[in-house]
């Protein structure tokens, strides 16, 4: 298997084809025969196999040459096996223990053997069920301080930065799907895009507002120009599994050298929308839990900013804001850290809105709205996250605070605008 040419695996061909690998065979027992497996890829793109055998169970997961949500009218390299596959094990040093162990890589196959992450859910599942998960903020805030400090200029030698900045930038037609998917299709009648019916006035609104898009552009430049740091790419509530008290990040293949705010922006839109979907999901409870949704992402704010300003005291050993120019002249740094901050929170609004708009108008929406079968109690949901995601994207200067952000968000959640 190891030499052969690529070929998708199968439930059934799957034991023979990777029998001869030790590493493999370490985890789960040499006998083929003694094997489960069983396909469990739910996501857009991949192949993701769980085999489970006497001595243990790992995860396979193997590219397709196409995108799976679509079909193979959409052809997509099979080289992203490998850069999630740099990714994971960057951010495994970077942040420890918030990412699924990797075992074995082949890039022939597109293929990586993983920790099998068990009792782990969905994250996106366990909001729609209106399941609390202790400790998220906290491991959410400093995975992304985490990552974004120690792959950037903040702390890594500079020649390192520009090495991965180079490798990460071979990873084309991934972000590609970015660059279509979230920053422009929402925003023109495109191909691929559909919404809610019901929705007409709210989508007239976003795509005659010749502010909102410019804006929109601006943070695209941003996106596709400011390479600070290796973002996640795709840091949604289904890269992230839980149990009740643990959370990890998977699926970085859309990993990209982006700006700091990134993965923060569409992490919290992805709350946004669990958020603005709860009416749907449940009637007790309902204030609760969507008060705890609010205090997730008040509270990865802080931890961000917390283990950014640890780090930044402790770590800042690249290029940038050299301690040589403050600290070993006697000048504080902290009003460059806030000014930092500050620009990070600001661009971070930006792409949350921005995250709001496409997984309601564009290709590829997401369960919390989706699971709604009712488009007439779907809708009036929808059309308060898309507006409180114009908000986001027109007003992310005047948003100064997270208690602002929480407020804005309980507003929109009271409106009516269909
Ligand atoms: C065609 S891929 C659609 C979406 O799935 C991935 O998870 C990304 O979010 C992408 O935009
Ligand atoms: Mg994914």
């Amino acid at each position: 298997m190891i030499n052969d040419k690529y070929e998708p695996l199968t439930i059934k061909n799957l034991p023979q084809r990777l029998k001869t690998i030790p590493e493999l065979t370490a985890l789960v027992g040499i006998d083929i025969n003694s094997w489960k497996v069983e396909e469990i890829g739910d996501g857009n793109l991949n192949l993701v196999f769980i085999v489970k055998g006497p001595a243990g169970s790992v995860i396979v997961k193997q590219a397709l040459p196409y995108v799976r949500l679509v079909g193979d009218s959409w052809p997509l390299p099979l080289y992203r096996a490998y850069f999630e596959y740099n990714a994971l094990t960057r951010q495994a040093s970077r942040a420890k223990d918030t990412v699924p162990k990797v075992f074995y890589f082949n890039n022939d196959q597109a293929l990586i053997i993983m920790e099998y992450l068990t009792p782990h859910k969905i994250l996106r599942e366990k909001l729609i069920l209106g399941e609390k998960v202790e400790n998220l903020a906290n491991t959410l805030g400093s995975f992304c301080a985490n990552t974004a400090f120690r792959g950037s200029d903040l702390s890594l030698d500079t020649t390192e930065v520009k090495s991965d900045r180079a490798l990460f930038s071979g990873n084309v037609a991934i972000p590609a799907i970015t660059e279509g998917l979230v920053f422009c299709d929402p925003y023109f009648e495109a191909e691929m895009n559909s919404h809610t019916s019901g929705l007409a006035p709210i989508v007239e609104i976003l795509r005659s507002d010749i502010e909102m898009k410019s804006r929109v552009q601006h943070l695209f430049r941003l996106y596709s120009s400011q390479q600070d740091t290796m973002c996640h790419g795709d840091l949604h509530s289904g890269s992230i599994m839980c149990t009740s008290s643990e959370s990890k990040v998977i699926d970085p293949e859309f990993v990209t050298y982006a700006p700091f705010g990134f993965d923060l922006g569409m992490l919290f839109a992805n709350f946004f929308m669990a958020f603005f979907s709860q009416p749907e999901h449940r009637k007790e409870d309902l204030a609760t839990y969507q008060n705890w949704i609010l205090g997730v992402v008040s509270d990865t704010w802080l931890s961000f900013e917390k283990q950014f300003s640890q780090l930044w005291n402790k770590e800042r050993t690249g290029m940038l804001y050299p301690k040589t120019m403050f600290e070993n002249q006697g000048h504080s740094s902290e009003k460059a850290l806030q000014g930092l901050l500050n620009d990070i929170w600001k661009n971070t609004l930006g792409f949350c809105g921005i995250e709001m708009h496409r997984r309601c108008l564009s290709l590829a929406h997401n369960a919390d709205f989706e699971r709604i079968e009712d488009t007439k109690l779907r809708a009036p949901l929808e059309a308060r996250n898309l507006m409180m995601g114009r908000e986001l994207i027109l007003k992310s200067e005047k948003i100064t605070s997270s208690a602002n952000l929480l407020k804005l968000a309980e507003k929109f959640n009271r409106g009516n605008f269909l």
